[in-house]
């Protein structure tokens, strides 16, 4: 580059003076753009501003800077051309303001002008709604890698996100639709100029070569309306390709870790991959450089098996539009995938039937059902001769009735690396249901990179108080946010008395933080002197929040039986649940019931009063995640072992000097690794083997039984509604609850023990969050970097 900037046309001195109109960063320039906003982008009054419109402006203005940053970020790496890394995410879970103004270093200087402008901070940034694009850790992952990479371009776009859950009076969840974009959203920039063919149905011999490129990733008809119905007064007809085509963008599936293959599904995989795709071509032809060099320039991370279809696509653009060789366009697709698989759970690994596939997409039919896997099976029976299991375990096809595709196999075919997202779990990953692939293609073709967090926004965006704490210790100057492993410094003052007790007033002020969103969401008060014990993430029979509620009946059993002057000796705990069902599944939503009326009755006792408090917070977000997670003592991540991948919510937890309390399941046994065994709270056996019981609860675990017959026996309600639930830890215990819950009991009991020693809990908390420096997500992302992707960072100066 010579530095010389080329002006495409005009005087080159009235663009230069437009361009130096200086992002707003200093006082005067932040409250006049966010005025001019308020007036000429919103055509609002002044005088009757409410909060919802001065986030809007204040959003913009905010927007104003990044814009400018990112048009540099594009230009400085269009004229250096590195080879560029995509994620692929069909989920996406965030807000975006506060962590705009904290990367940018102007939260003060905002936050100082919003008040001369007659508002707060604090009310704007609750007016923004969450992104919620995504079903649970997944989508948030993809929020943190984005992060870390600062990045801002949003991949997907949803109408709705995840639902928005009410709780019934009998305590069942109800679902209620997210429209996250009722009101217009500043992070979003449309491009109209910019758009791209994605053809459904059709057949395969037929193929058009002209595509044109589209790139907002919302779905439109190819002719929007139909004049000639609508003239002759059929006015459905005359929006039905409308609304059949914007119905894809339309909503997402609401199912955390289950497969429901459902066509409108696929269609959604098949149009945002192929949108991205497209663009990611666009891009690269830009280059003007031979296909043999893509895997040169570009890697694609599938972030999940969601995004598969990108493989035959990319095999599709290449053989079909560019007319490169098959081998040869086959050996381009093989560099440049890669694949993060994200859970081992049977009913999680996606299948799609073929004739749905030969319907909506007749290309990939021909594509996946013969070519791709017909040369596989031969290379595979060349390497195990007459193996015929080994072969129909491995195919791409699994030959049921109707005929499936199997997406992971798919996945792990067309891809250069496969990875998990913890240790074990990608242990598990290459033992289990992908070992005949290891024994295929060898063990280096597999890897781990164990998922990590964003301290920016899970520390100090979310617990201000820690964050300020800890650059008070470590100094101003100390890069820790961006270097985690600096938190390490916080061993050298673990026993002064002085920082202990600033460190327990922040936790304090944290749970008054909560206590007070608690009394205005639900009318009830906690009493914050109390243990805060917090599991929250999705509600799943594999995650055992069952296991937690039969934990809370022991104790209040235990509360039951004591003399009101015992009573006074206990230690007062509060227990706080929160997390979505997915609608279609009867289990999760019997707990969420279960939880919600075991909650009641405790409540109401007076036996229990201040000693004892349970409570479902509603509709978990991102947002109610910031507000629970920097308040609790400890948090439950209790899921049977081997099943959980790694989980994400463990590292937010003890991030915010929250102690673990777990099983030896994800990445919660490497936290206890880093931060010392002594510091965690783990847990049961490692053992994924769920076994048919056939011995009786009464014997396997008395305690566990007395509590199901309680349940039954209607001291939470009518005990007939949950018989069902009852019964699956009854009869087969497939998720080991049985087996679990007294060492369960044990650890719960030790968290008790332990939590009387104020110093001692104190230093823990210390140590843990001083020893949390691994799970940063930059370390994870400069792994996927340099291990896989092979960029290195190519900064903008
Ligand atoms: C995870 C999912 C998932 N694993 C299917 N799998 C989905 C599967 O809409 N679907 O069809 C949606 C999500 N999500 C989670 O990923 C794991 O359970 C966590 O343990 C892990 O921390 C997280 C991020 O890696």
């Amino acid at each position: 580059a010579t530095g010389k900037e080329i002006w495409p046309r005009g005087d080159e001195g009235t663009w230069k003076k437009g361009l130096a109109n200086a992002p707003p960063t200093d006082d005067d320039s932040i409250s006049n753009s966010i005025v001019r906003h308020v007036q000429t982008t919103l055509a609002r009054q002044a005088y009757n501003l409410d909060n919802l419109g001065a986030y809007q402006a204040v959003a913009l203005s905010v927007r104003d800077d990044l814009i400018i940053n990112w048009n540099a970020t594009q230009a400085h790496f269009t004229r250096t051309a590195p080879k560029r890394a995509y994620y692929l995410s069909l989920e996406f879970l965030s807000r975006t303001l506060d962590n705009a103004l904290l990367n940018l270093g102007l939260r003060d200087k905002f936050s100082e002008n919003i008040s001369k402008l007659g508002f707060t901070l604090e009310d704007i940034l609750d007016s923004e709604r969450d992104a919620g694009l995504g079903n649970g850790g997944l989508g948030r992952l993809a929020a943190c890698y984005l992060d870390s990479s600062a990045s801002m371009e949003l991949p997907v776009c949803y109408t709705y996100g995840i639902f928005q859950q009410l709780i019934a009076p009998d305590g069942s969840q109800l679902e209620a639709p997210d429209p996250w974009l009722k009101h217009s959203n500043a992070w979003e920039i449309p491009r109209f100029d910019v758009r791209v063919d994605v053809r459904f149905y059709g057949h395969s011999e037929h193929a058009t070569r002209n595509t044109n490129n589209l790139r907002l990733w919302d779905a439109q008809p190819k002719s929007g309306f139909d004049l000639i119905s609508f003239n002759a007064g059929n006015y459905e007809k005359a929006v039905e390709a409308s609304n059949t085509a914007q119905s894809i963008t339309r909503v997402l599936y609401p199912n955390d870790n289950h497969d429901v293959g459902k066509e409108l599904r696929l269609k959604q995989q098949y149009f945002w991959t192929a949108a991205s795709l497209s663009d990611i071509m666009r891009r690269f032809k830009d280059l003007g450089k031979p296909f043999t060099e893509f895997p040169q320039y570009v890697s694609i991370q599938l972030n999940d098996t969601h995004p598969t279809l990108a493989i035959p696509e990319l095999m599709r653009i290449l053989v079909d539009e560019e007319e490169v060789e098959w081998n040869t366009a086959w050996q381009i697709v093989t560099r440049t995938f890669a694949y993060t698989n994200h859970t081992v759970l049977p009913e999680a690994l996606e299948k799609w039937p073929i004739p749905l596939v030969e319907n909506l997409l007749p290309r990939f039919g021909v594509l996946a059902h013969d070519d791709l896997h017909v040369s596989f099976l031969q290379a595979v029976e060349r390497r195990f001769p007459g193996d015929r299991v080994r072969l129909a375990r491995m195919s791409l096809i699994d030959e049921s009735h109707p005929k499936y595709l199997r997406m992971a196999n798919l996945a792990v075919l067309g891809s250069f690396k496969i990875n998990g997202v913890a240790e074990l779990h990608s242990q598990l990953v290459q033992t289990t249901i992908l070992k005949d692939f290891v024994d295929f293609y060898g063990p280096s073709k597999f890897t781990n990179i164990t998922n990590g967090i964003t301290p920016r926004r899970w520390l100090d965006q979310c617990n201000p108080g820690l964050s300020n704490l800890i650059t008070e210790v470590l100094g101003d100057k100390s890069p820790w946010l961006k270097d985690l492993k600096l938190l390490k410094g916080l061993l050298d003052v673990e026993d002064n008395k002085a920082f202990q007790e600033k460190w327990i007033t922040v936790k304090q002020q944290n749970k008054e933080r909560l206590a007070h969103y608690i009394e205005t969401k639900t009318g009830i008060q906690v009493n914050t002197q109390s243990m805060f014990d917090v599991q929250v993430k999705r509600i799943h029979e594999y995650k055992r929040q069952n296991l937690n509620i039969m934990g809370v009946i022991h104790r209040y059993l235990t509360i039951k039986t004591l003399s009101p002057a015992e009573r006074k000796k206990v230690l007062p705990r509060v227990v706080l649940f929160a997390g979505k069902a997915a609608p279609g599944y009867y289990q999760a939503k019997l707990t969420i019931r279960l939880i919600v009326n075991v909650a009641r009755v405790i409540n109401a006792d007076p036996d229990a009063a201040g000693i004892l408090t349970v409570l479902f917070i509603p509709d978990y977000s991102v947002s109610l995640a910031e507000l629970l997670i920097p308040a609790a003592d400890i948090s439950q991540h209790i899921s049977t072992a081997g099943t959980e991948a790694s989980g994400t919510s463990n590292m937010k937890f003890c991030l915010s000097g929250g102690l673990l309390l777990g099983t030896v399941d994800g990445a919660s046994i490497e936290i206890a690794e880093e931060v010392g065994e002594e510091n965690a709270f783990l847990f049961g056996d490692l053992r994924y083997q769920h076994q048919y019981h056939p011995i009786p609860i009464e014997k396997r675990s008395p305690a566990l039984s007395v509590i199901l017959d309680e349940i039954s026996g209607g001291r939470f309600g009518d005990g007939s509604i949950y018989e069902p639930l009852l019964n699956t830890i009854r009869y087969g215990d497939y998720y080991l609850l049985s087996d679990d819950f007294d060492s369960y009991l044990e650890a719960q009991k030790m968290v008790d023990e332990n939590y009387l020693d104020v110093e001692s809990w104190t230093k823990k908390c210390i140590r843990t969050v001083a020893n949390m420096g691994k799970f940063s997500s930059d370390r994870a992302i400069m792994q996927y970097a340099e291990e896989i992707w092979n960029i290195e960072p190519n900064r903008l100066v």
